[in-house]
Protein backbone atom coordinates (compact mmCIF):
# COMPACT_ATOMS: atom_id res chain seq x y z
CA UNK A 1 0.00 0.00 0.00
CA UNK A 2 0.97 3.35 -1.08
CA UNK A 3 2.16 5.89 2.43
CA UNK A 4 -0.19 8.96 2.40
CA UNK A 5 0.64 12.01 0.78
CA UNK A 6 0.66 13.46 4.81
CA UNK A 7 3.05 10.67 5.76
CA UNK A 8 5.14 11.33 2.54
CA UNK A 9 5.56 15.01 3.73
CA UNK A 10 5.93 14.76 7.41
CA UNK A 11 8.80 11.80 5.99
CA UNK A 12 10.04 14.37 3.77
CA UNK A 13 10.20 16.95 6.49
CA UNK A 14 12.63 14.83 8.57
CA UNK A 15 14.58 13.88 6.40
CA UNK A 16 15.37 16.99 4.52
CA UNK A 17 14.94 19.81 7.40
CA UNK A 18 16.17 17.23 10.08
CA UNK A 19 12.96 17.74 12.28
CA UNK A 20 9.21 17.25 13.44
CA UNK A 21 6.94 19.60 11.19
CA UNK A 22 5.37 21.64 13.58
CA UNK A 23 2.17 21.12 11.31
CA UNK A 24 0.80 18.91 8.61
CA UNK A 25 -2.14 20.46 6.09
CA UNK A 26 -3.83 18.28 3.62
CA UNK A 27 -6.24 19.19 1.03
CA UNK A 28 -8.18 17.03 -1.81
CA UNK A 29 -8.77 17.13 -5.55
CA UNK A 30 -12.18 17.10 -6.65
CA UNK A 31 -14.49 15.27 -9.55
CA UNK A 32 -17.16 17.21 -10.94
CA UNK A 33 -20.39 15.90 -11.60
CA UNK A 34 -21.98 18.34 -13.28
CA UNK A 35 -21.74 21.86 -13.94
CA UNK A 36 -18.60 22.64 -16.27
CA UNK A 37 -17.46 26.10 -17.50
CA UNK A 38 -20.43 27.59 -15.53
CA UNK A 39 -17.84 28.77 -12.18
CA UNK A 40 -16.67 31.61 -14.07
CA UNK A 41 -19.98 33.06 -15.32
CA UNK A 42 -21.22 33.23 -11.80
CA UNK A 43 -23.17 30.18 -12.52
CA UNK A 44 -23.27 26.90 -10.29
CA UNK A 45 -21.46 23.57 -10.05
CA UNK A 46 -21.89 19.63 -7.93
CA UNK A 47 -18.55 18.67 -7.57
CA UNK A 48 -16.93 16.56 -4.71
CA UNK A 49 -14.03 15.94 -3.18
CA UNK A 50 -11.92 12.91 -4.07
CA UNK A 51 -9.62 10.51 -1.76
CA UNK A 52 -6.37 11.69 -3.33
CA UNK A 53 -4.68 14.82 -2.34
CA UNK A 54 -1.88 17.08 -1.24
CA UNK A 55 -0.31 18.03 2.12
CA UNK A 56 2.21 20.62 3.44
CA UNK A 57 4.32 19.90 6.29
CA UNK A 58 5.48 22.92 7.60
CA UNK A 59 7.62 24.12 10.48
CA UNK A 60 8.89 27.23 11.99
CA UNK A 61 12.48 29.15 10.81
CA UNK A 62 14.17 31.62 11.92
CA UNK A 63 14.92 34.79 9.87
CA UNK A 64 12.83 35.62 6.22
CA UNK A 65 13.76 33.05 4.66
CA UNK A 66 11.00 30.06 3.46
CA UNK A 67 12.88 26.93 2.24
CA UNK A 68 10.63 24.49 0.88
CA UNK A 69 10.41 20.86 -0.93
CA UNK A 70 9.01 19.31 -3.67
CA UNK A 71 9.22 15.60 -1.84
CA UNK A 72 7.45 13.94 -5.60
CA UNK A 73 9.80 16.04 -7.46
CA UNK A 74 12.95 15.97 -5.67
CA UNK A 75 13.19 19.68 -6.35
CA UNK A 76 13.63 22.81 -3.84
CA UNK A 77 13.18 26.43 -3.55
CA UNK A 78 14.39 29.42 -1.23
CA UNK A 79 11.99 32.52 -1.28
CA UNK A 80 11.86 35.49 0.95
CA UNK A 81 8.35 36.15 3.15
CA UNK A 82 8.67 39.67 2.76
CA UNK A 83 8.60 39.78 -1.35
CA UNK A 84 7.90 35.94 -2.75
CA UNK A 85 7.67 36.41 -6.42
CA UNK A 86 11.30 38.06 -6.70
CA UNK A 87 13.49 36.15 -8.81
CA UNK A 88 10.75 33.03 -9.16
CA UNK A 89 11.74 30.40 -11.11
CA UNK A 90 9.71 29.22 -14.35
CA UNK A 91 8.79 26.06 -12.77
CA UNK A 92 4.78 25.48 -12.00
CA UNK A 93 5.03 24.40 -8.30
CA UNK A 94 7.09 27.55 -7.53
CA UNK A 95 5.09 29.54 -9.07
CA UNK A 96 2.20 27.96 -7.20
CA UNK A 97 4.25 28.50 -3.23
CA UNK A 98 5.41 31.44 -3.97
CA UNK A 99 2.54 32.73 -5.52
CA UNK A 100 0.21 31.76 -2.46
CA UNK A 101 2.56 33.86 0.16
CA UNK A 102 2.13 36.33 -2.17
CA UNK A 103 -1.66 36.25 -2.48
CA UNK A 104 -1.25 36.24 1.78
CA UNK A 105 1.00 39.12 2.30
CA UNK A 106 -0.65 41.41 -0.64
CA UNK A 107 -3.78 41.02 1.71
CA UNK A 108 -2.23 41.84 4.71
CA UNK A 109 -1.31 38.63 6.27
CA UNK A 110 1.82 38.88 8.23
CA UNK A 111 4.63 35.72 6.89
CA UNK A 112 8.04 35.16 7.96
CA UNK A 113 10.50 32.37 7.92
CA UNK A 114 9.38 29.03 7.41
CA UNK A 115 10.45 25.54 6.42
CA UNK A 116 7.98 23.50 3.96
CA UNK A 117 7.85 20.10 2.40
CA UNK A 118 5.24 19.13 -0.08
CA UNK A 119 3.70 15.22 -1.04
CA UNK A 120 0.93 14.49 -2.90
CA UNK A 121 -0.65 11.99 -4.63
CA UNK A 122 -3.46 13.32 -7.27
CA UNK A 123 -2.71 12.22 -10.81
CA UNK A 124 -1.49 14.65 -12.40
CA UNK A 125 -2.86 15.85 -15.88
CA UNK A 126 -5.96 14.09 -15.34
CA UNK A 127 -7.89 17.04 -14.70
CA UNK A 128 -8.72 16.59 -10.68
CA UNK A 129 -7.48 19.58 -9.58
CA UNK A 130 -3.97 18.53 -7.99
CA UNK A 131 -3.20 22.40 -8.40
CA UNK A 132 -6.43 23.13 -6.51
CA UNK A 133 -5.25 20.62 -3.70
CA UNK A 134 -2.04 22.45 -3.32
CA UNK A 135 -3.14 25.77 -3.47
CA UNK A 136 -5.33 25.01 -0.59
CA UNK A 137 -3.33 22.93 1.45
CA UNK A 138 -0.76 25.52 1.73
CA UNK A 139 -2.94 28.38 2.78
CA UNK A 140 -3.94 25.98 5.70
CA UNK A 141 -0.42 25.41 6.31
CA UNK A 142 0.55 28.98 6.27
CA UNK A 143 -2.54 29.77 8.46
CA UNK A 144 -1.15 27.43 10.98
CA UNK A 145 2.36 28.50 11.45
CA UNK A 146 1.64 31.75 11.31
CA UNK A 147 -1.61 31.96 13.55
CA UNK A 148 -3.51 33.56 10.77
CA UNK A 149 -6.83 33.35 12.84
CA UNK A 150 -9.06 35.58 10.13
CA UNK A 151 -8.24 33.24 7.28
CA UNK A 152 -11.50 31.60 6.84
CA UNK A 153 -11.65 28.36 4.50
CA UNK A 154 -13.69 30.30 1.50
CA UNK A 155 -10.63 33.56 1.95
CA UNK A 156 -8.18 30.41 1.81
CA UNK A 157 -9.99 28.90 -1.77
CA UNK A 158 -10.38 32.72 -2.90
CA UNK A 159 -6.36 32.68 -2.17
CA UNK A 160 -5.38 29.93 -4.16
CA UNK A 161 -7.21 30.74 -7.02
CA UNK A 162 -6.26 34.54 -7.03
CA UNK A 163 -2.59 32.85 -6.59
CA UNK A 164 -3.56 30.94 -9.94
CA UNK A 165 -4.47 33.47 -12.09
CA UNK A 166 -2.13 36.43 -11.39
CA UNK A 167 1.07 34.32 -10.53
CA UNK A 168 0.37 30.88 -12.34
CA UNK A 169 -1.02 32.44 -15.64
CA UNK A 170 -4.52 30.14 -15.52
CA UNK A 171 -7.64 32.19 -15.50
CA UNK A 172 -9.66 29.37 -13.48
CA UNK A 173 -12.97 30.16 -11.83
CA UNK A 174 -13.46 29.02 -7.93
CA UNK A 175 -15.02 25.53 -7.86
CA UNK A 176 -11.69 23.64 -7.36
CA UNK A 177 -10.30 25.72 -4.86
CA UNK A 178 -14.05 26.13 -2.84
CA UNK A 179 -14.85 22.52 -2.95
CA UNK A 180 -11.24 21.24 -2.25
CA UNK A 181 -11.85 23.85 0.96
CA UNK A 182 -15.16 23.47 2.18
CA UNK A 183 -15.93 19.74 1.05
CA UNK A 184 -17.65 17.86 2.96
CA UNK A 185 -17.98 13.14 3.61
CA UNK A 186 -20.66 11.65 1.73
CA UNK A 187 -21.64 14.83 -0.13
CA UNK A 188 -21.25 16.72 -3.05
CA UNK A 189 -21.28 20.10 -2.87
CA UNK A 190 -23.58 22.41 -5.02
CA UNK A 191 -21.71 25.71 -5.04
CA UNK A 192 -23.31 29.05 -6.18
CA UNK A 193 -20.18 30.46 -7.60
CA UNK A 194 -21.67 34.07 -7.28
CA UNK A 195 -22.63 34.26 -3.63
CA UNK A 196 -20.01 31.35 -3.18
CA UNK A 197 -23.07 29.73 -1.14
CA UNK A 198 -22.53 25.98 -0.64
CA UNK A 199 -25.15 23.33 -0.06
CA UNK A 200 -23.91 20.11 0.91
CA UNK A 201 -25.88 17.33 -0.89
CA UNK A 202 -25.84 13.86 0.53
CA UNK A 203 -24.52 11.05 -1.93
CA UNK A 204 -26.57 8.20 -1.25
CA UNK A 205 -24.49 5.26 0.84
CA UNK A 206 -25.77 2.52 -2.43
CA UNK A 207 -24.20 5.03 -4.87
CA UNK A 208 -20.56 4.54 -6.34
CA UNK A 209 -18.86 7.22 -8.18
CA UNK A 210 -16.27 6.00 -10.24
CA UNK A 211 -13.46 7.74 -12.19
CA UNK A 212 -11.79 6.40 -15.25
CA UNK A 213 -8.96 8.43 -16.96
CA UNK A 214 -9.39 8.60 -20.53
CA UNK A 215 -5.57 8.68 -20.64
CA UNK A 216 -5.50 11.74 -23.48
CA UNK A 217 -3.34 14.35 -21.63
CA UNK A 218 -4.88 17.69 -21.60
CA UNK A 219 -2.34 19.26 -23.91
CA UNK A 220 -2.93 22.95 -25.01
CA UNK A 221 -6.07 22.95 -22.37
CA UNK A 222 -4.82 26.07 -20.92
CA UNK A 223 -5.06 28.49 -23.95
CA UNK A 224 -8.00 26.54 -25.47
CA UNK A 225 -9.91 27.29 -21.99
CA UNK A 226 -9.10 30.40 -22.13
CA UNK A 227 -10.53 31.13 -25.63
CA UNK A 228 -13.67 29.43 -23.91
CA UNK A 229 -13.65 31.92 -21.18
CA UNK A 230 -13.52 35.17 -23.50
CA UNK A 231 -16.28 33.42 -26.09
CA UNK A 232 -18.35 33.95 -22.75
CA UNK A 233 -17.39 37.40 -22.10
CA UNK A 234 -18.62 38.10 -25.71
CA UNK A 235 -21.81 37.02 -25.14
CA UNK A 236 -22.09 38.69 -21.12
CA UNK A 237 -20.44 42.08 -23.67
CA UNK A 238 -23.45 41.68 -26.01
CA UNK A 239 -26.48 41.58 -23.64
CA UNK A 240 -24.56 44.06 -21.40
CA UNK A 241 -24.82 41.64 -18.77
CA UNK A 242 -22.96 41.03 -15.22
CA UNK A 243 -21.87 37.38 -16.43
CA UNK A 244 -23.77 34.87 -18.00
CA UNK A 245 -25.51 33.07 -15.37
CA UNK A 246 -27.53 36.71 -15.78
CA UNK A 247 -28.61 35.71 -19.28
CA UNK A 248 -31.39 33.72 -19.87
CA UNK A 249 -32.01 31.32 -22.52
CA UNK A 250 -35.40 32.65 -24.35
CA UNK A 251 -32.97 35.52 -24.53
CA UNK A 252 -30.11 33.98 -26.06
CA UNK A 253 -32.55 32.17 -28.29
CA UNK A 254 -33.73 35.60 -29.40
CA UNK A 255 -30.52 36.88 -30.26
CA UNK A 256 -29.49 33.82 -31.88
CA UNK A 257 -29.10 35.93 -35.80
CA UNK A 258 -26.94 38.79 -33.88
CA UNK A 259 -24.49 36.65 -31.93
CA UNK A 260 -21.46 34.20 -34.20
CA UNK A 261 -21.95 30.79 -33.99
CA UNK A 262 -19.08 29.74 -32.16
CA UNK A 263 -20.33 32.59 -29.20
CA UNK A 264 -23.79 31.73 -29.32
CA UNK A 265 -23.02 27.80 -28.73
CA UNK A 266 -20.50 28.47 -25.74
CA UNK A 267 -23.23 30.53 -24.25
CA UNK A 268 -25.94 28.06 -24.97
CA UNK A 269 -23.85 25.23 -23.07
CA UNK A 270 -23.59 27.90 -19.98
CA UNK A 271 -27.08 28.75 -19.89
CA UNK A 272 -27.86 25.47 -20.28
CA UNK A 273 -25.94 23.38 -17.98
CA UNK A 274 -26.50 26.04 -14.78
CA UNK A 275 -30.28 24.76 -15.23
CA UNK A 276 -29.26 21.25 -15.65
CA UNK A 277 -27.08 21.89 -12.89
CA UNK A 278 -29.26 23.25 -10.17
CA UNK A 279 -31.91 20.56 -11.44
CA UNK A 280 -28.90 17.45 -10.58
CA UNK A 281 -28.49 19.05 -7.35
CA UNK A 282 -32.19 18.07 -6.66
CA UNK A 283 -32.23 14.60 -8.11
CA UNK A 284 -29.35 13.68 -6.34
CA UNK A 285 -31.02 15.11 -2.96
CA UNK A 286 -33.73 12.76 -3.96
CA UNK A 287 -31.71 9.96 -5.14
CA UNK A 288 -32.83 10.17 -8.67
CA UNK A 289 -30.52 8.19 -10.52
CA UNK A 290 -31.88 8.25 -13.62
CA UNK A 291 -32.62 12.00 -13.42
CA UNK A 292 -29.02 12.20 -12.85
CA UNK A 293 -28.42 9.88 -15.92
CA UNK A 294 -30.09 12.16 -17.81
CA UNK A 295 -29.03 15.48 -16.94
CA UNK A 296 -25.54 14.11 -17.14
CA UNK A 297 -25.76 12.90 -20.83
CA UNK A 298 -27.49 16.30 -21.75
CA UNK A 299 -24.32 17.99 -20.26
CA UNK A 300 -21.86 15.36 -21.93
CA UNK A 301 -23.63 16.33 -25.31
CA UNK A 302 -23.72 20.25 -24.77
CA UNK A 303 -19.75 20.39 -24.00
CA UNK A 304 -19.24 17.95 -27.20
CA UNK A 305 -21.22 20.02 -29.47
CA UNK A 306 -21.65 23.57 -28.11
CA UNK A 307 -18.78 23.92 -25.96
CA UNK A 308 -16.62 21.72 -27.92
CA UNK A 309 -14.15 20.81 -25.49
CA UNK A 310 -14.78 16.80 -25.87
CA UNK A 311 -11.99 14.75 -27.69
CA UNK A 312 -13.07 11.14 -29.64
CA UNK A 313 -11.52 8.98 -26.99
CA UNK A 314 -13.23 10.52 -24.02
CA UNK A 315 -16.75 10.45 -25.93
CA UNK A 316 -16.04 7.05 -26.78
CA UNK A 317 -15.28 6.15 -22.77
CA UNK A 318 -18.45 8.06 -22.18
CA UNK A 319 -21.04 6.01 -24.70
CA UNK A 320 -19.41 2.84 -23.21
CA UNK A 321 -20.04 3.05 -20.06
CA UNK A 322 -23.44 4.69 -20.24
CA UNK A 323 -24.14 1.42 -22.00
CA UNK A 324 -22.43 -0.79 -19.43
CA UNK A 325 -24.70 1.80 -16.70
CA UNK A 326 -27.90 1.93 -18.06
CA UNK A 327 -30.67 3.97 -17.30
CA UNK A 328 -29.78 4.00 -13.55
CA UNK A 329 -26.98 6.33 -13.44
CA UNK A 330 -24.65 8.31 -15.17
CA UNK A 331 -21.41 9.35 -16.97
CA UNK A 332 -20.08 12.58 -18.61
CA UNK A 333 -16.53 13.84 -19.46
CA UNK A 334 -15.46 15.74 -16.05
CA UNK A 335 -13.23 19.06 -15.39
CA UNK A 336 -11.88 21.49 -18.33
CA UNK A 337 -12.09 19.06 -20.93
CA UNK A 338 -8.85 18.50 -24.18
CA UNK A 339 -8.78 15.09 -22.19
CA UNK A 340 -8.97 13.78 -18.65
CA UNK A 341 -11.15 11.94 -17.28
CA UNK A 342 -15.27 11.03 -16.90
CA UNK A 343 -16.78 10.45 -14.02
CA UNK A 344 -20.01 8.22 -13.52
CA UNK A 345 -22.45 8.17 -10.84
CA UNK A 346 -24.27 4.44 -10.41
CA UNK A 347 -25.46 2.20 -8.24
CA UNK A 348 -22.96 0.12 -6.02
CA UNK A 349 -24.48 -2.74 -7.96
CA UNK A 350 -23.49 -2.00 -11.03
CA UNK A 351 -20.01 -0.87 -10.11
CA UNK A 352 -18.16 -4.07 -10.84
CA UNK A 353 -19.53 -4.63 -14.58
CA UNK A 354 -18.99 -0.71 -15.39
CA UNK A 355 -15.12 -1.64 -14.33
CA UNK A 356 -15.23 -4.92 -16.10
CA UNK A 357 -16.59 -3.29 -19.26
CA UNK A 358 -13.88 -0.57 -19.46
CA UNK A 359 -11.00 -3.21 -18.89
CA UNK A 360 -12.48 -5.07 -21.92
CA UNK A 361 -13.41 -2.81 -24.03
CA UNK A 362 -11.33 0.49 -23.20
CA UNK A 363 -7.73 1.40 -23.93
CA UNK A 364 -5.75 4.83 -23.88
CA UNK A 365 -4.39 5.80 -27.05
CA UNK A 366 -1.37 4.51 -26.00
CA UNK A 367 -2.71 0.99 -25.71
CA UNK A 368 -2.69 0.55 -21.92
CA UNK A 369 -5.57 -0.19 -19.40
CA UNK A 370 -6.84 3.13 -18.10
CA UNK A 371 -6.41 4.26 -14.48
CA UNK A 372 -9.74 3.41 -12.93
CA UNK A 373 -10.60 4.95 -9.45
CA UNK A 374 -13.86 4.61 -7.68
CA UNK A 375 -13.97 7.00 -4.81
CA UNK A 376 -16.09 8.01 -2.00
CA UNK A 377 -17.58 11.47 -1.71
CA UNK A 378 -14.26 12.65 0.79
CA UNK A 379 -13.92 15.54 3.23
CA UNK A 380 -12.33 18.84 2.46
CA UNK A 381 -8.98 20.30 3.77
CA UNK A 382 -7.91 19.76 7.26
CA UNK A 383 -4.91 20.01 9.51
CA UNK A 384 -3.32 16.56 10.61
CA UNK A 385 -1.03 18.10 12.94
C1 LIG B 1 -10.99 23.87 -14.52
C2 LIG B 1 -11.03 25.21 -13.78
F1 LIG B 1 -9.97 25.30 -12.91
C3 LIG B 1 -12.35 25.39 -13.03
O1 LIG B 1 -12.39 26.67 -12.45
C4 LIG B 1 -13.55 25.16 -13.96
O2 LIG B 1 -13.74 26.27 -14.80
C5 LIG B 1 -13.38 23.87 -14.75
O3 LIG B 1 -12.11 23.79 -15.39
C6 LIG B 1 -14.44 23.72 -15.81
O4 LIG B 1 -15.68 23.57 -15.23
O5 LIG B 1 -11.01 22.83 -13.58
Amino acid sequence: MHPSAAENARRAFVEHFGNEPAHIAYAPGRVNLIGEHTDYNDGFVLPCAIGFGTAVAIGPKLGDLIDVMAADLASEDSFSADSPMADCPDLEWTKHVRGMAAVLRDSGYQLSGANMAISGNVPQGAGLSSSASLGVALGLALKAQFGLDALGMVEIALAAQRAENVHVGCACGIMDQLVSACAQEGRALSIDCRSLETLPVAIPSDVSILIVHSGVRRELAESAYNDRRQQCDDVTRHFSAKALRDVGLDQLLAEKQNIPDVQFRRARHVVTENARTLAAANALSRGDLSEMGRLMAQSHDSMRDDFEITVEPVDRLVALLQSAIGPEGGVRMTGGGFGGCVVAILPQAKLSDAIAAVKRDYRTPDGSEPLIIETQAAGGARLIV
